[in-house]
Parts: structure tokens; sequence; C-alpha cells
């Protein structure tokens, strides 16, 4: 089903047709503009004259970085609902007030962040946002505490998985991920001096742990993940305004593995670093980049021994957490290498890394590339994030 894109002109309309959003601003006054900056959907913001305002998000019936030659389904606002809705009940603090869902015209609409910053937008420009990694890591938890089977029973759980499909979102992942920056792919790219790294990827047993990983992310059907939460999934507040993060985007929610939700944070936070590392930021800002893999886990592993004890089913021991954890913790770090190497090699680059001046670009990519395969190869070694902290700082040496 492909429904009519909604444009500037035509958002008014729309807002005013659906009582509970015009009961938020007053839509004689409003102007509308379109502010989607990621690579797949609409995002307008509507704010009205005495400045009250909202965010809709219509999902277009195509990839919008690529263009209407690849098509995807609006259905995906469906999966960004079924994020929301869990989100709304177990951890809502750490995401925007949510306005709904409207099925027929594939929208959703949401509290306006736009006086916020995207979190990968400030790292960028080297700020500083304490507690966003640790607001991250408790919303992970909490979420995936709530829809996993520590949270659900048994045939709640089942109900859960089978509404939770999204096999277009979860293919481009699948694809992106963990596939095409292993071969040759025409929508790789990297600059000429990376190519013996890039090819260098395909040597030894790098390979087979991105397939070990690709089929934990397409079997673990563990808890409703955000799917997608990298640094640009995240807005931080600014300096007049100390509310936690709030995490958005909820497009690739699907039943998958919690550790991957981690691992995306752990590659971005890496991208991150070898962005200040070659611009030679202060240390005060490095030191900071360096302590969010720790506290984002901490956050996580506290979160989810303070919710263990109202766990549905007693069944599941104490000795049994302690290994749940370490499991999650040696996947997050491999999903972790793979979603930095996916942004050097593969479509859909990250501005960490693209806005570099070339050779700068390459310096910090060649470091992401060789930190990411430490990660991923010695994950199983990789006993606490002081550990990985150690094998990040050599790697980008
Ligand atoms: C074709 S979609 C490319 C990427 O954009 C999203 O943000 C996801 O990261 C996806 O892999
Ligand atoms: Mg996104």
């Amino acid at each position: 089903m492909t429904v009519p894109v909604l444009d500037v002109a035509t958002v008014p309309a729309y807002v005013a047709s659906h009582p509970h959003l015009a009961a938020l601003v007053d839509v004689e006054t409003a102007s509308v503009v379109e502010v989607g900056d990621g690579n797949l959907n609409l995002v307008f913001i509507v704010t009205d004259a005495a400045g009250r305002s909202l965010t809709l998000k219509q999902s277009l019936p195509y990839v919008r970085m690529v263009g209407e030659s690849w098509p995807l389904s609006q259905d995906r606002i469906l999966a960004e609902n079924r994020g929301f809705v869990a989100a709304v009940e177990l951890s809502p603090e750490s995401i925007p007030t949510y306005y709904g869902l409207d099925e027929a015209r594939r929208t959703i609409a949401m509290q306006d962040l736009s006086a916020w910053t995207v979190w990968r937008r400030s790292l960028n420009n080297g700020i500083i946002s304490e507690g966003a990694a640790s607001t991250i890591g408790r919303h992970i938890a909490r979420v995936g505490f709530g829809t996993s089977a520590f949270g659900l029973d048994s045939a709640a759980l089942k109900e859960a998985v089978s509404g939770a499909a999204n096999p277009e979102l979860c293919k481009i992942t699948e694809d992106l991920v963990f596939t095409h920056p292993y071969l040759d792919h025409p929508d790789n790219a990297w600059d000429d001096a990376l190519t013996p790294d890039v090819l260098a990827l395909r040597v030894g047993g790098l390979v087979d742990e991105a397939a070990a990983l690709k089929y934990t992310f397409m079997t673990r059907a563990e808890a409703l993940i955000h799917g997608d939460l990298h640094t640009g999934s995240v807005f931080v507040p600014t300096s007049s305004n100390e509310e936690p993060a709030k995490v958005f985007d909820m497009e690739f929610a699907f039943y998958g593995p919690i550790a991957f939700d981690l691992g995306s944070l752990f590659g971005n936070i890496l991208l991150a670093q070898a962005r200040a590392a070659v611009l030679d930021r202060p240390v005060e800002f490095r030191n900071y980049l360096a302590r969010q893999v720790d506290e984002a886990w901490s956050a996580f592993d506290a979160e989810i021994r303070l919710l263990w004890p109202s766990r549905v089913d007693p069944s599941f021991t104490d000795a049994f957490l302690e290994q749940w954890l370490r499991q999650t913790f040696t996947d997050a770090i491999g999903f972790g290498g793979l979603k930095a190497i996916r942004r050097i090699v593969g479509l859909a680059k990250a501005s960490d890394i693209q806005t570099l001046e070339e050779s700068q670009r390459v310096v910090a990519a060649r470091a992401v590339l060789t930190t990411a395969r430490s990660w991923i190869e010695g994950r199983r070694d990789v006993a606490s994030p002081a550990a990985l902290a150690t094998l990040t700082a050599e790697g980008l040496a």
C-alpha cells in the first residue's frame, strides 16, 4: 500500500483534520518546515504563532537518500509505532513525548525537539553531553527487559514476537552491516588510500565473525530492540535544558538481540573517538568519549540488575543472569565493530568521518577499521569496559 506523501503546503490541512494534533497547535497561525536529514523519511516541524509545536514524520515509499529507484514500504512507520508504544510504557522519559500513529497516512507525531541537538552533531563539534550514554544504556535495559522473556510471560512473548516483524528494514541491516562491507558491492565506497585496508577485511577470520554475528542478529528474537541506535538517533539537551537525552527514530525496531542496540552505540562512539583523535580535540573531550562505552554499559548492567527481581519467570537464575550479561557484552562489542566498519566501507556513511578533510579522513577511517577488527576478533577475551577502552586506545594510537 502506498499513501500520498505530505508536503509543507498540505501539512496544515492534515493537522487540522486530526483533532488530537489540532489540539496541540493553532493551525490558523502555523508554519511548517521540512527538516528530515536522515536517510529515509519526511520530517515536518509545525509551529504556531504562540510557539506551540509538534513533529510529524511520514515514511516515504522509497529510500530518501537514494531516490525512487529504491522502493521501500511505508509500513516501516508501523514498526516505529511499535517501538514508541513499548518505550512509552517502559522508558517514557528517554523518548520524545509521543502523540501517536495515523496508520492510514503512515505518519506518527511526537514532541518537537528541534531546540535540542542530535548527539552525533554535538560530538562532531567537540561538545560534552554528560549523562547521555547512561540514559541510553538504561533505556536499552528497560525496553529490553520489559519486552523480553524477563518481562513478558511465555504466551505474551510469542504474540509480541509474531506482531513485530520488520523484514524490509532488517534486510537493509543484514546487507549493509553484515554482508556488503565484506565483498565487492556497487554501494561500497572509500578513499583510494584505504583500498589495502578494506581488502584486508576480507582476509582471515573476520568474514566468519561477521557471518556469526549476522546469524545472531537474524535469529535471536530476544526483545523489541531499536535496531538503529547510533548517535544520530539520540537528541541531547542544550546547556539550558537538563532533561535526559531522548532516543528517537525507531523504524528499524524488531525482535532482535539486545546486544545489537548496545553495539550500535559502542561502534558510533568509536567513530567519534577517531574523529576527535585526528582533530586533536582537547584531552577533556577525548577522555569523555573514552568513558562513554563504560557509562552506557554500566547503566545498562545496573538497570538490568535492578529489574531482575521482577522477572516474570524466576526459573531464570541469578547465575544465568551473570552468564547472560557476559554474553550480551561480548556480542555488543562484536556488533559495535561491525557497525563502525559499515560506516567506513558501505552505503550510508557517518558525518563524523565523512566531513573530515581527506588526509585526516583516511587516518581516522584506518584507525576505525583497525580498532573495530580488534574488537570483533578479540571480543571473547574482553572482560570489561575498561579492557575494551584499552583495546580502543591501542587501535586509535
Ligand atoms: C538505505 S538505509 C541506510 C541506513 O540509514 C539508516 O539510518 C540505517 O542506518 C540504514 O542502514
Ligand atoms: Mg535512522
